[in-house]
């Protein structure tokens, strides 16, 4: 440890502290804009300045390391004027149309900051762009809304290893650009939507389609279901400060209930199916021979990532499609038939945590009879907006049940929304199913938490299973890698998203100065497997609504008329 003095205070650190982390530790939070832990630690804004004693020029707090016997000083006249002409001149090149911005209602860090270091008055005129939109089917960006801040390159290059965006031009003319200038959608990006939540300001968003939910919601024609998928229940409290990741399942369904959707059922049910497929999928492929390992293509990133990077693997991918686009098709077909409604007037909603799922949507492989599976894809933070709109009190509401005929899901259908979810379901269903009994330890901590990338060896009956989940594009690429490389495995999990699909694109923001300090993705892992305990069935194959869906219309697993509705393939 090393001893320093913080505006007088005395203290111990950690020798490896940034002046940031050791002010902290005396509960000072220097200001910071494009610091952001794990993502962006480039010290390039110059907002987190402070004086230290002997050095000539103020020091970035976010990136300079503490040393023996330094004196530090953080709000001296000298850091205070630094940090807001910083901030004015930020300002005066920013599009401040606060009053329409997206942003605007609660998450803005630019504001936030304004605000925090009381900038009045903008003694700069900057040169406000107006350059075009890119608006593609999942992410908006908008350029003049962009402060140079690099997050969202950092969260694409190091963390996605995608690197469809980076810094272009040069000093008044820099600006966060694709490769020649192209559309998003024209580049391999995955439409993770991870630059959007490390973005501070309204430089990039989702492409929204709450109008389109709102259209249908009006239709008297329309008949319109919503489903949720499991990581929303455990986030969207946050839209309206609640803690992070408590859950609020029942509240958002009461909630779901007066926007006026005719039905609000759970994507988990639509879990609980995948795991039914390709919980035979993997068992037919290693008792057939088939192509191993069985990787899974639930997470529409992850498999744009796939048909960019490794086209060759595309065969390993499990031919599921994803779990609400499973029970879209159900929904259009059993569902359609059981309540006597026309296909067509049907109009499925997916809330997600997801912006890739808004392309997924439309992708033709996601069709049945030319019929979509799912006609609108919505946030986490849209459905959030949605219920704000209507002044809907959310934190005081009470709560309902999901709709029957699918009612409670399973608890294994909950974890799919953390990184070793849908891998720990699989698993709590194919030992039951080569053991032919049920078993009772079916927690398997060897693929929970953080970790990069985990792997096992699970032994069910008398196969040893080699499993590897990753999470995170730039993990999802070392351990393909190792598998291109001859690596052996049975079952592999890749979500696009690190942490899974809690730290979706689609997920309500946290500012830096929670992210900074607390791990959002952590505690909203711990709730899901909270949810999980709590469930009445915590395997997919007990769920009773999935046992009488199979008996009354798909019949077997991995069959004919499953093939038709829940399977598809994908081709470079
Ligand atoms: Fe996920 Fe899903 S778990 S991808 O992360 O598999 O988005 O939450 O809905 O479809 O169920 C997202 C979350 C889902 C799907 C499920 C899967
Ligand atoms: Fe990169 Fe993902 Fe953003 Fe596309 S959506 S630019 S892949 S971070």
């Amino acid at each position: 440890k090393v001893h320093i003095t913080i505006d007088g205070i005395q203290l111990y650190v950690p020798e490896n502290y940034t002046i940031l982390q050791a002010a902290k530790e005396v509960n000072i939070t220097i200001p910071t804009l494009c610091f952001l832990k794990d993502v962006n630690e480039i010290g390039c804004c110059r907002m987190c300045v402070v004086e230290v004693k002997g050095s000539r020029a103020l020091q970035a707090a976010c990136v300079y390391p503490v040393r023996e016997g330094m004196e530090v000083y953080t709000h001296t006249p000298k850091v205070i004027e630094a940090r807001k002409v910083n901030l004015e001149l930020i300002l005066s090149n920013h599009d401040a149309m606060c009053q329409t911005c997206t942003r605007s209602w609660m998450d803005c860090e630019l504001q936030a900051l304004a605000n925090k270091l009381s900038v009045s008055n903008v003694r700069f005129e900057g040169d406000k762009k107006r350059l075009p939109l890119d608006v593609g089917v999942s992410i908006v960006r908008d350029p003049n809304k962009c402060i140079l801040c690099r997050r969202c390159v950092s969260a694409c290059k190091n963390i996605q290893t995608v690197a469809v965006i980076d810094t272009m031009n040069r000093g008044f003319d820099t600006v966060i650009g694709s490769p020649f200038g192209l559309k998003l959608e024209d580049t391999p990006c995955t439409n993770c939507g991870q630059c959007i939540n490390v973005c501070p300001v309204a430089a990039l968003h989702e492409k929204s389609d709450a109008d389109r939910v709102w259209e249908a919601i009006y239709d008297p024609n329309k008949h319109v279901v919503v489903q949720t998928a499991p990581a929303v229940r455990v986030a969207i409290g946050e839209e309206f400060n609640m803690n992070i990741g408590e859950a609020v399942t029942g509240k958002m369904v009461t909630a779901l209930k007066m926007l006026g959707f005719d039905r609000v059922f759970d994507t988990d049910t639509g879990a609980d199916l995948t795991i039914m497929e390709e919980g035979a999928e993997l068992i037919d492929r290693i008792r057939g021979g088939g192509k191993l390992p069985l990787i899974t293509s639930c997470s529409p990133g992850w498999i744009k990532f796939c048909e960019h990077n490794f086209p060759d693997m595309l065969d390993n991918l499990s031919s599921c499609k994803s779990p609400h686009q499973m029970f879209g098709a159900i929904l259009k077909s059993y569902y359609a038939e059981k309540e006597g409604i026309d296909p067509k007037d049907i109009f499925v909603v997916s809330v997600m945590p997801c912006t890739a799922k808004k392309f997924e949507a439309a992708r033709p492989e996601m069709q049945v009879d030319g019929l979509p599976d799912v006609d609108a894809v919505i946030t986490t933070r849209e459905l959030g907006k949605m219920i704000y709109d209507v002044g809907i009190d959310f934190p005081d509401l009470g709560d309902s049940d999901f709709d029957n005929p699918f009612g409670e899901a399973s608890g294994a259908g909950a974890i799919f929304g953390t990184t070793g979810g849908v891998m720990e379901a699989a698993l709590r269903t194919v030992a039951d199913i080569l053991n032919d009994s049920s078993a009772d330890n079916f927690e398997y901590e060897e693929v929970r938490g953080l970790e990069g990338i985990k792997i096992a060896t699970i032994q069910i009956a008398d196969l040893k299973v080699r499993a590897a989940v990753a999470h995170g594009l730039g993990n999802a690429r070392k351990l393909m890698e190792a598998i291109r490389a001859g690596e052996q495995f049975h079952f592999v999990e890749i979500m696009a998203c690190p942490g899974g699909c809690i730290n979706g694109g689609g997920q309500p923001l946290q500012l830096s100065d929670v992210r900074n300090w607390i791990d959002i993705k952590a505690e909203r892992a711990k709730s899901l497997y909270q949810e999980d305990r709590k469930m009445f069935t915590r395997k997919s194959h007990n769920n009773p609504a999935v046992k009488k869906l199979y008996k009354e219309f798909l019949g077997m697993a991995n069959g004919k008329q499953a093939h038709k509705l829940l399977h598809t393939h994908y081709t470079p």
